[in-house]
């Protein structure tokens, strides 16, 4: 199976509502995607995957920081040489390059696509989970967001809210909230670093330990993470933590699970090796979001039906893009290729 064509476009889409990237806020989504099309004397199959870099600018016009190390120039410029050098190529050589590359981003869709094209992915269920993202944007009432929870179905069981935001008390109060509206649910908190080690205790004492699954990345230091369990016995995830290229897994007090979010990750053998690890300690591995457009989503969403059968995904924040991307979800607009930027079109 040969890479008979190869082609790359540029995706802008509006957020409907702004969606948190730590303590940043993003109200617009930059990606690409990648088509390519494998022939043989007898057949043919085309794909597209979705590579979208967490960088750019927030609402302030400040570059993000904490997630992807590249810019969206940075990638389209690497993937327009690796795809020059890929066209007329076997479909294998996709994974050289996947393994060559410094960019996340990169090595993560050109795995994502080989598989794509390999039939690696089909055949799984199509349903949708997901957790519930819970944020209080400072310009809404808090009511908008009780509102959300009171339309929770009763299937949901656990809801991700972010913490270390705004005031404490604010905070504190709208958890208190969601548990009387929902006492039955678990709460995913994530604080991004937001908190010293006694600020993150002192918080956590002010809620209920029964209903926290676990709390990602509460300490500004994370070396702090096991001393805050230590003290509070609420349990832990690492979600930032894994950003760092020298991260290596490592088993720690109190830690509970670890957030993979395949674009800043890199390769499916580099996520999976990470799940192992985690495996063999008992940490639960819970694929997110690194809040792609529908096409990412959806081969997320497939990922980890694949991968995590046992844990729902964070991929809520999709409900905030103003249209979708290639993969119709049923809203309003569905982005086809022919209404983006193409950038390179080889074959
Ligand atoms: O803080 O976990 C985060 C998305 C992009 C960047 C950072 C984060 C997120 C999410 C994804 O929260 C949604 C989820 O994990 O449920
Ligand atoms: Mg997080």
């Amino acid at each position: 199976m040969i890479l008979t064509k190869l082609s790359l476009y540029q995706y802008t889409i509006d957020l409907d509502r702004l969606l948190p990237v730590g303590k940043q806020r993003i109200d617009q989504r930059h990606g690409l995607v990648l088509s390519a099309t494998i022939s043989s004397a007898t057949d043919e199959r085309t794909e597209q995957v979705e590579i979208s870099p967490l960088s750019g600018l927030d609402i302030d016009g400040h570059p993000l920081t904490g997630f992807s190390q590249h810019s969206l120039l940075q990638t389209s410029d690497q993937l327009s040489k690796y795809l020059a050098a890929l066209h007329q190529q076997p479909v294998i050589r996709l994974l050289d390059f996947a393994d060559e590359t410094e960019q996340n981003a990169i090595s993560y869709g050109l795995s994502l696509l080989h598989a794509k094209l390999m039939g690696s992915l089909d055949g799984h269920s199509l349903e949708t989970r997901t957790i519930p993202l819970i944020y209080h944007n400072q310009d809404e009432p808090l009511t908008v967001v009780t509102e959300r929870v009171a339309a929770l179905a009763n299937n949901v069981h656990a809801v991700k809210v972010k913490v270390a935001q705004t005031s404490f008390e604010d905070e504190i109060q709208l958890i208190h909230q969601i548990l009387a509206i929902r006492p039955d649910l678990k709460l995913r908190l994530d604080a991004n670093r937001g908190f010293e080690l006694q600020q993150a205790i002192e918080f956590i004492a002010c809620i209920p330990l029964h209903a926290i699954e676990y709390i990602e990345e509460p300490c500004k230091q994370p070396a702090d993470n096991p001393k805050f369990y230590n003290a509070i016995g609420a349990p832990w995830a690492l979600d930032e933590s894994l950003n760092d290229p020298h991260y290596q897994f490592e088993m720690q007090a109190g830690l509970r699970a670890i957030i993979i979010k395949p674009m800043l990750i890199g390769s499916l053998e580099k996520l999976q090796s990470l799940q192992h690890l985690a495996t063999e300690h008992g940490v639960r591995s819970i694929l997110s979001s690194s809040l792609e457009a529908s096409l990412g989503i959806a081969a997320l969403s497939r990922l980890a039906s694949i991968m995590t059968p046992d844990e729902i995904p964070g991929i809520d924040t999709l409900s905030a893009f103003s249209q979708d991307l290639l993969q119709s979800t049923g809203k309003a607009k569905c982005l086809q290729l022919g209404d983006l930027q193409l950038l390179l079109a080889l074959g």
